[in-house]
C-alpha cells in the first residue's frame, strides 16, 4: 500500500492540532467494513463509523458501484431552474422515511449546510407569513450544529466560538442537560433534567415570544460528548414552542439513520419537530450531502406569490449532486435491505452492558448510552482538560482501535454492521487504554 506523503506543510487539516499531528502522523490508507488499513499496514476497527456518519460499514459494493454507475453516466447536472430524476427520487425516499408532517427536502453538501439552509427557512417562512420581526434564533449550550456562522452562532461550543467575533445577533441558548452529579450511570435516557427545558419561557418571557423565529437543538447531543435527552425533556420544548407559534428544529445529522435504533430520533423519541436536519449517514459517508426537510406548513407558505418567481433564494452549486443521489439511494437501500436499524435495536442492550463494564475503571466518571452511541467521561487531569482522553484515543489506535475524543469523553458509535464480537473488542480495547493511560 502506497502511502507515501511529500510534504505535511501545505494541507491545513480541520479540527486537528496540525503540528501536533505532523509529528506523528497517523493515515489511513484503505477501509472495509469494520475496518480501516492504516499507512503501517494494521486493522483498526471503527468504532466511530468514521466520524458517526458510515453507518452500513465502509465500501459496501451496492454503494460503490451505484457511485461508479452515477459518474460514468452523468457527473454532473446543474440545479438552478434544471434538476435530475435521482433528486426527485430521492427527497421522496426521504420524506417517506421520516414521520408525518416532514414532508419537503432540501439538499445541501454537509451538516453545517442543512442546519444554515433550516434557520434560513425558518426566517423566510415567518417573513412571507407576515411575522418578518420573528428573527430571533434559540440554540443550546453545548450544542453543535456545524461552523457556518449560522452553526456556530446558535451552537453552543465555546472553542467553536471565539475566535470569529459576534457571528449572528440576535441569538439566545438554553442550559445544556449535562448533569453528573444527578444523572452518571444512565442507561438510556437520564431521570433528571426535563424542567431544564422550562428555561426556555424565561428566554422567551426576556425577548418577547413573538421575535423568536426558531428554537434548534440536537434530540441527542453528539459532537459534545453524548448528551442524551432527559425523560420529558424534548417533549417540554415541543409544548413551549407551538404555544408560541416558535419553529422547532431538530439537528439530527448524527441521530438520523439508525444511530438510535430507530429510522430517526424524532420516532424514538415521538416528539415531531417543524424542521429536520440530516447528512452523514444519508450517503453513508460515501459522498457528502446534507439534507434539510421540512413540514408541509412551512413549505407552503413560501409557496406563494406568482409561480415565476423564485420562492427561496437559496441554494449551492451542488444541492442534490448526482453522485450524492446515487450514493443516498443505494444507502437506503442497503439499510432496508439488511433492516440495519432494527439490527441498532436489537444490539443495543448487549452495546449497553458492555459500555458500562467500564464503570470503576480508573479515572472513568461516567458512561452513558443509547442505541449504539456511548460516551465514557473521564476525570479531567489538573490544568489539562482533554489531554487523558487525547493520550487514551492515541493508545487506542496504536492498539487497532479508531474511537472519536471530545474533551475527556470518549464516544463510541459503530457502524450498525458491527457484530458482538466487535462490541467486546471495543470496549475491551478501550478499558485497556484507559487503564495504561491513567
Ligand atoms: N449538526 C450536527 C448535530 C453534527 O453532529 C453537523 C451539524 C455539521 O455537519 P458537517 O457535515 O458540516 O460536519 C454535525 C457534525 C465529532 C464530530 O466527532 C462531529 C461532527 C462533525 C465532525 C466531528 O465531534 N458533527
Ligand atoms: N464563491 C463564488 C465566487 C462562486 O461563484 C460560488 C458559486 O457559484 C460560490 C462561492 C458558492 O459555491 P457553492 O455553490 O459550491 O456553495
Amino acid at each position: 500500500m502506497d502511502a507515501a506523503v511529500n510534504s505535511f506543510d501545505e494541507f491545513w487539516m480541520p479540527f486537528t492540532a496540525n503540528r501536533q499531528f505532523k509529528k506523528a502522523p497517523r493515515l489511513l490508507v484503505g477501509a472495509k467494513d469494520m475496518h480501516y488499513t492504516s499507512h503501517d499496514g494494521r486493522q483498526i476497527l471503527d468504532s466511530a463509523a468514521g466520524l458517526w456518519c458510515v453507518n452500513a460499514g465502509h465500501c459496501r459494493p451496492k454503494i460503490v458501484e451505484a457511485i461508479q454507475r452515477q459518474a460514468a453516466t452523468m457527473d454532473f447536472a446543474p440545479g438552478f431552474q434544471m434538476a435530475h430524476p435521482q433528486s426527485f427520487e430521492l427527497a421522496s425516499r426521504v420524506a417517506a422515511m421520516l414521520p408525518d408532517g416532514l414532508e419537503h427536502v432540501f439538499f445541501s453538501n454537509s451538516g453545517s449546510e442543512a442546519v444554515d439552509t433550516a434557520l434560513k427557512i425558518a426566517l423566510a417562512y415567518h417573513r412571507v407569513r407576515g411575522e418578518g420581526q420573528r428573527t430571533r434564533l434559540i440554540g443550546r449550550e453545548r450544542g453543535y450544529h456545524g461552523v457556518g456562522f449560522g452553526g456556530i452562532s446558535v451552537g453552543g461550543i465555546g472553542n467553536n466560538r471565539k475566535q470569529f467575533g459576534p457571528m449572528l445577533g440576535g441569538v439566545d441558548h438554553l442550559p445544556h442537560t449535562h448533569d453528573l452529579a444527578r444523572n452518571a450511570f444512565s442507561r438510556g435516557m437520564p431521570e433528571h433534567g426535563a424542567e431544564l427545558a422550562d428555561q426556555l419561557e424565561r428566554i422567551l418571557a426576556l425577548h418577547d415570544p413573538s421575535t423568536v423565529a426558531a428554537v434548534i437543538v440536537e434530540p441527542l447531543a453528539g459532537s459534545t460528548g453524548v448528551l442524551v435527552p432527559p425523560k420529558g425533556y424534548l417533549e417540554k420544548l415541543r409544548a413551549i414552542t407551538a404555544k408560541h407559534g416558535i419553529l422547532l428544529i431538530f439537528d439530527e445529522v448524527i441521530s438520523g439513520f439508525g444511530r438510535l435504533g430507530s429510522p430517526f430520533a424524532t420516532d424514538l423519541f415521538g416528539v415531531t419537530p417543524d424542521i429536520i436536519t440530516l447528512a452523514k449517514g444519508i450517503t453513508n459517508a460515501a459522498v457528502p450531502m446534507g439534507a434539510t426537510v421540512v413540514s408541509p406548513a412551512i413549505h407552503d407558505a413560501l409557496m406563494q406569490g406568482p409561480p415565476n418567481v423564485i420562492e427561496l433564494f437559496h441554494g449551492y452549486t451542488y444541492s442534490a449532486h448526482p453522485l450524492a443521489c446515487a450514493a443516498a439511494l443505494a444507502t437506503l437501500d442497503v439499510y432496508q435491505e439488511e433492516g440495519l436499524f432494527a439490527r441498532a435495536a436489537e444490539l443495543a442492550p448487549y452495546f449497553e452492558d458492555a459500555a458500562h463494564s467500564l464503570r470503576g475503571a480508573g479515572g472513568v466518571i461516567d458512561v452513558r448510552n443509547l442505541g449504539l452511541v456511548a460516551g465514557v467521561e473521564l476525570a479531567p487531569r489538573t490544568g489539562a482538560v482533554g489531554a487523558r482522553a487525547y493520550d487514551v484515543f492515541v493508545a487506542c489506535y496504536n492498539a487497532g482501535l479508531l474511537t472519536r475524543v471530545t474533551g475527556d469523553i470518549i464516544a463510541i458509535s459503530p457502524p450498525l454492521i458491527a457484530t458482538r464480537q466487535h462490541i467486546d473488542e471495543m470496549f475491551g480495547i478501550l478499558g485497556d487504554a484507559i487503564a495504561a493511560v491513567a
